[in-house]
């Protein structure tokens, strides 16, 4: 079957009519997961999938999942991303991934083809974990990763629960979760980082993914006039905050390779001009291509922050928020991406995915790999986000041509 061409201009379209549910006023997008913009952003993508003739499901942790029958009843080939952003987000991450899927299935339909295998689009619920932790938390229940009432629970700063959100936007599904059936798995993103630009390059063909570690560290003080409060009197919980994001910058300095480190979110109390803060909850988070590194950067960073915290004579306790290993995937089905570049005459090289994604959950249950094209200035979890049409469109054939391969093949 010679692969048909998708359309450019309805893919564009799309990324712009989703990118319009949840817009900030000076460009990019705010659809934290499970308010009100994300049910609309769902709302918009069910009807779609609809239009296209796709059976869709909600299951039980709110995922969405499209399916495009195939000739045979086979488990099919899944593409599909998130529609959730971070509060400061961009059109393409995730979205395009989901929408590409689309594109996918619109192409194929308007040819009059259908693939020996079924074809899904899958939607997973908060992917970037920016308001209920951990991240990828949809496509984790989905593969049997993380319990369901675990999840469930999970609540925001405010104290909303995942549950109660799910069912005040409507999307609390009854679909089962934990052991999907599912053929293989290919999502197409952008790189959200700068090496593709770089090195000029048009597809990143997708090895695995980086270990994550994240940490939320409180710590508690004592509040006391700025005025009166001698310096050697303090127990300044805002001092040991800041001095644990220098010491992970200067650790990721000073373990050099793929060491990274963020400190993203403070919050002090009662945070005012004039009073030594109290009590400081912040968050740490650190990834490594390489697990053992990964695992002396997180015992290092426990270490200093006890330590810290004692020289400051504060309290000081920890959670993890997230914790994944790093993931290689399928060997076979990143050959295929790398070909279907190759075939495309787009310029490609393989290369790790420093950002998390739904795939890295897929890999456990199923053949997955990624398709990236490239970031413009690297920029992403960022209104400024962007990616040069041309690019879109080679990545969504390269998607097509891949998933084609997938869903035809013979055993
Ligand atoms: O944090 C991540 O890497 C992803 O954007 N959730
Ligand atoms: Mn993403
Ligand atoms: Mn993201």
């Amino acid at each position: 079957m010679s692969a048909p061409q998708i359309n450019g201009q309805r893919l564009l379209a799309s990324l712009q009519a989703l990118g319009r549910i949840g817009a900030l006023p000076g460009g990019g997008v705010n659809r934290l997961a499970l308010t009100d913009a994300d049910a609309q952003g769902r709302d918009w993508t069910v009807a779609r999938m609809r239009e296209l003739g796709m059976h869709v499901e909600v299951d039980a942790i709110g995922n969405i999942i499209g399916t495009f029958p195939g000739t045979e009843d086979l488990p099919p080939v899944m593409m599909g991303s998130h529609i959730d952003t971070v509060r400061t987000g961009g059109l393409y991450d995730g979205n395009y991934g989901v929408l590409a899927g689309l594109e996918v299935v619109a192409t194929l339909r308007e040819a009059g083809l259908k693939t020996r295998r079924p074809l899904a689009v899958a939607v997973f619920t908060n992917e970037e974990g920016a308001r209920f932790q951990p991240d990828m938390m949809g496509s984790l229940v989905y593969v049997g990763g993380l319990p369901l009432q675990d999840a469930l629970a999970t609540c925001d700063v405010d104290g909303a629960s995942v549950q109660a959100e799910l069912e005040r936007i409507g999307y609390r599904g009854t679909a089962a979760v934990g052991a999907p059936v599912v053929d293989s798995y290919v999502e197409l993103h952008i790189e959200q980082g700068p090496v593709l630009e770089q090195m000029d390059l048009q597809i990143g063909v997708v090895e695995g993914v980086q270990g994550i570690s994240w940490t939320e560290f409180t710590v508690e003080g004592q509040s006391n006039h700025a005025g009166t409060t001698p310096m050697a009197l303090r127990h300044d919980a805002a001092l040991v905050a800041a001095q644990v994001a220098v010491f992970v910058r200067d650790l990721s300095k000073r373990m050099g390779g793929r060491q990274l480190a963020t400190v993203g979110a403070v919050r002090l109390s009662p945070n005012l001009v004039n009073v030594i803060a109290q009590k400081a909850v912040f968050t740490v988070d650190l990834r490594n291509t390489d697990s053992a590194a990964l695992v002396q950067a997180e015992s290092d960073l426990h270490a200093y922050a006890q330590q810290a915290a004692q020289a400051e004579g504060v309290r000081i306790s920890s959670r993890a928020l997230a914790r994944f290993e790093p993931v290689a995937f399928d060997p076979k089905v990143v050959n295929l991406v790398e070909q279907h570049a190759q075939a495309l005459g787009c310029s490609h090289q393989r290369m790790p995915s420093g950002a998390g994604h739904d795939a890295q959950m897929l890999a456990r249950v199923c053949p997955s790999a990624m398709i990236f094209v490239p970031s413009v200035g690297g920029l992403s979890h960022n209104v400024r986000e962007h990616t040069e049409p041309a690019d879109l469109l080679r990545g969504a054939q390269v998607l097509l041509q891949v998933v084609l391969a997938l869903a035809n093949r013979p055993s």
